[in-house]
Order: C-alpha cells, then sequence, then structure tokens
C-alpha cells in the first residue's frame, strides 16, 4: 500500500463555485474567503475523523464490512496495517485540504497482548503521526481513548462495578492524553462509551456518578500536571450503546459539573446528532453551551428523523447548521474548538472517492451555513428584536429585582396599587423565521441586490 491509495483524487480539492459541475471541487468552501473578517477555514476549524472513514468496514448487524479497506484484513500484521493505514488517512486529509484530524488511541494504534504492548504499540504510531504531522502541516484537532469497544468495558469504564476497570481506563486515558499532548493536541475528548446502564436492577445510581467525578478530577489532575494546555471536552449522548447514558445533554452535564467541583476544567463537545436523539435540536444544544459558557467544540453530523439512533450521517441541511452557527458566532465563535466529521458513509458508498464526496458536501454546508450567520449577525435584524424583547430589564424595574434591592412584598404592593400592569406582546415568531429564511435565500447573493434592497 502506497502513498496513491486515493489515485483518483488530485491533490487538494479545488474551489470550484457554484457553477462547478466537477464533483470532486468545492462549491462554497474557499478556505480564505473572509467572513465577518475571519478566514473561513479559521473559522470552521474542520477536522476529519479516524475512525468511521478508516477503520470501520461498512458492517453492520446484519452484515459484515462493504468498504475497500484493505488496512482492515485480519490477516494482516497489526502494526503494518496500522501503519498503513495512518498513512491512507494522511493522504487523505491533505487531499481533501483541511487542517486537522482526530482519533481514538485504538483507531491508530491496536491491542497489544499486555498493556504494556499496547503502550508501545501506541508509541510507535504516535512517532508515525508525529512524523506525518511535520510532513504535511496538518494538527490535531483532538485526541481520546476508546473506552467502550474492549469486552473489559461492557460494564462501563469509569463507572464499572470493578475498581480494576476503573485503574484500567485511568492508565488508558493517561497514555492517550500524554500522547495528545505530544501531538499539540488542541483539545482532549472524553465521551463517555458505556458510562450508563443497561438496567437499574443492577446498577447503584449514586455510587457510579462518584466513580465518574472521580475519574475526570484525577484527568483534570493530571492534565495540569503535564502542562497540557488545551480543552477538556465531554461529548453528551443520551443513549446508545448503553440504554441511558450519564452524559445526557449539556444540560446533565453542566449540572454534573458543577455538583462535582470541575465546571471550570471541562467544556462540551457537541454532536449534531447526539442532541437530536436527547429530544433537542443541534440550535438548543449550542445556545444552552453558550449560555453556560461551556461551549467547546462540534461533532457534525446529523440523524434521521425517522431512525431513533446514532445514523451519523454527513450534514446537508444548511437551515439547521446556520442556526448552531450563529450561536457560535454571536459567542465570539470557535477558540480551541473546531468541526469534526464524526459521520460515516452509508453501506453502500464503497467507492473510494465517496469518502470524498461525503466530506466536501459536509464542509460545503458547513460553509454554506457560515455565510447565513454571517449574514444575520452582520445584518443584526435578529439581535435588535431579541434585544428590544428584554428592552424593560434595563430600566429601573428590571435592575432593582434582579439587584436583590427589591422583595416579593415590595412588587406586590406595587401590582395592588396598579402601578404595574402588564400588556403581552408578540414574540413575533413568524417575522424572526421570515428573517433567518431570507438570510438563507441571499447568502452569496452579489452586493448590488443587497443595496437595491435596503439593507
Ligand atoms: C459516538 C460518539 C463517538 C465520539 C468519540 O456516538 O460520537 O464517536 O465522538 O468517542
Ligand atoms: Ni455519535
Ligand atoms: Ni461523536
Amino acid at each position: 500500500m502506497d502513498d496513491d491509495f486515493f489515485s483518483e483524487v488530485a491533490e487538494p480539492i479545488p474551489f470550484g463555485g457554484l457553477d462547478s459541475t466537477d464533483p470532486l471541487a468545492f462549491k462554497v468552501y474557499e478556505p480564505d474567503r473572509l467572513v465577518l473578517g475571519k478566514r473561513m477555514e479559521d473559522h470552521l476549524r474542520i477536522a476529519v475523523c479516524l475512525w468511521h472513514s478508516f477503520n470501520w468496514p461498512g458492517s453492520d448487524v446484519f452484515g459484515s464490512g462493504t468498504f475497500d479497506r484493505p488496512w482492515l484484513d485480519p490477516r494482516l500484521d497489526p502494526m503494518i496495517a496500522a501503519r498503513a493505514k495512518l498513512d491512507a488517512a494522511f493522504e487523505f486529509v491533505t487531499k481533501l485540504g483541511v487542517r486537522f484530524f482526530c482519533f481514538h488511541d485504538r483507531d491508530i494504534a491496536p491491542e497489544g497482548r499486555t498493556f504494556a504492548e499496547t503502550r508501545a504499540n501506541l508509541d510507535a504510531m504516535i512517532d508515525h503521526a508525529e512524523t506525518h504531522m511535520a510532513r504535511t502541516g496538518v494538527k490535531l484537532l483532538w485526541g481520546t481513548a476508546n473506552l467502550f469497544s474492549h469486552p473489559r468495558y461492557a460494564a462501563g469504564a469509569a463507572t464499572n462495578p470493578d475498581p480494576e476497570v476503573f485503574a484500567y481506563a485511568a492508565a488508558q486515558v493517561k497514555a492517550m492524553l500524554e500522547a495528545t499532548h505530544r501531538l499539540g493536541g488542541a483539545n482532549y475528548v472524553l465521551w463517555g462509551g458505556r458510562e450508563g446502564y443497561e438496567t437499574l436492577l443492577n446498577t447503584d445510581l449514586a455510587r457510579e456518578e462518584a466513580q465518574l467525578a472521580r475519574f475526570l478530577a484525577m484527568v483534570a489532575e493530571h492534565k495540569h500536571r503535564i502542562g497540557f494546555k488545551g480543552m477538556l471536552l465531554i461529548e453528551p449522548k443520551p443513549q446508545e450503546p448503553t440504554k441511558h447514558q450519564y452524559d445526557y445533554d449539556c444540560a446533565t452535564v453542566h449540572g454534573f459539573l458543577a455538583r462535582h467541583g470541575l465546571a471550570g476544567e471541562y467544556r462540551v463537545n457537541i454532536e449534531a446528532n447526539h442532541a437530536t436523539l436527547a429530544g433537542h435540536s443541534f440550535h438548543h444544544e449550542v445556545a444552552y453551551a453558550v449560555a453556560t459558557g461551556i461551549f467547546g467544540s462540534i461533532d457534525a453530523n446529523r440523524g434521521d428523523y425517522q431512525n431513533g439512533w446514532d445514523t451519523d450521517q454527513f450534514p446537508n441541511s444548511v437551515d439547521e447548521l446556520a442556526l448552531a452557527l450563529y450561536e457560535i458566532l454571536r459567542a465570539g465563535g470557535l477558540t480551541t474548538g473546531g468541526f469534526n466529521f464524526d459521520a460515516k458513509l452509508r453501506r453502500q458508498s464503497m467507492g473510494r472517492t465517496d469518502l470524498f464526496h461525503a466530506h466536501i458536501g459536509g464542509i460545503d454546508t458547513l460553509a454554506r451555513a457560515l455565510l447565513v450567520a454571517g449574514g444575520m449577525i452582520e445584518r443584526g435584524a435578529l439581535e435588535r428584536l431579541r434585544e428590544e424583547r428584554y428592552a424593560g430589564w434595563a430600566g429601573d424595574l428590571g435592575r432593582s429585582i434582579l439587584s436583590g434591592e427589591v422583595l416579593l412584598e415590595m412588587l406586590a404592593g406595587r401590582v395592588a396599587t396598579g402601578e404595574i400592569d402588564p400588556h403581552p406582546v408578540s414574540g413575533r415568531q413568524e417575522l424572526l423565521e421570515n428573517i433567518v429564511n431570507q438570510e438563507i435565500w441571499a447568502a452569496d447573493r452579489p452586493a448590488r441586490d443587497e443595496k437595491a434592497a435596503g439593507r
């Protein structure tokens, strides 16, 4: 397996524009294009994920792998296969022309017969990744440890009833946190794969919560000990693989962090489809995280509204992403976070170039959503209407209530005399929705139209 696994693709994918008929060109994504004074590439910080795209053969519960991934052949020597996989991944990332990648320890290095062997495998592959990163300039958006695939983690990692499993997970996270640090990773992610329960009949909720809190405190302590400056991120998910996961959604994670004195240490990595599985919109999860100061990064994908599982499809809805991006831009944009494609091809997408089509479409969707969100910020109509809605709180009454100067009794007195007598006002939802749609329809239009529209 040489350098040319994706030989049908010229490098890197060019910008073709909306009129391009080349399926292997970006229609919207132009890394250098400025949106609100910042380059698209710097706004989006796009990353390729190694698990679905390089470490998954296209299997499902009813059938085996369908994809052309020669390095996943079980007859190969695991370390030779691991090198070939990483080589192909770097070829892909550079041909796609994005700046970041993300991976679990097990995506790049196979488990050995002993922990020492597993460590040695990881160290060797981290060396290999370091060489590729130096050669290509590709950076690590985040690293994470796979604490859910091996049978030892069947009953959870930190929340396992057996403290030896907790200890094993701790050793694994220590190794991967250090590897992430070594590669200059911008973040470290903890998705609570099997931190949850299958049945309450064998589960001690209070004990498992205490274990998880202790684990996360130890990880934060180690981060500071080794001087890792990246952000620690928890990725909420309501269920799957367990029936109920403890990191259900952003609000649950936020409450958990506050309860255990960890609020300053962790932020969230929000996955679009996990939001919908939790019964929220992606927009809601992003807005909630921004409002509570825990927003970190994004796993960009989508679910299927007829299915109740994590279908991890590549994003293709500008409407949905634009609202999430609007919240992110309002909050000042991404800092250490980015948009990674925790998304997988459909099982029938067996061609090598399908991986390009999936990423190109996802990136163009993000880019278009960024233009829409940038437009909404620039024109400021939504913000003005939102501010107007709360204007009363800037007045004497609002300020005196929030400052704690007035008591229930005093307010009751003013209401009783008729001095305070509120009248309902319109929430103007349809108007707001029209403004959003206008922005979606208008993004990218020539400047002269803008003048004509008098905006
Ligand atoms: C699974 C999660 C997983 C995390 C990384 O649903 O999305 O892929 O992003 O462990
Ligand atoms: Ni997921
Ligand atoms: Ni994810």
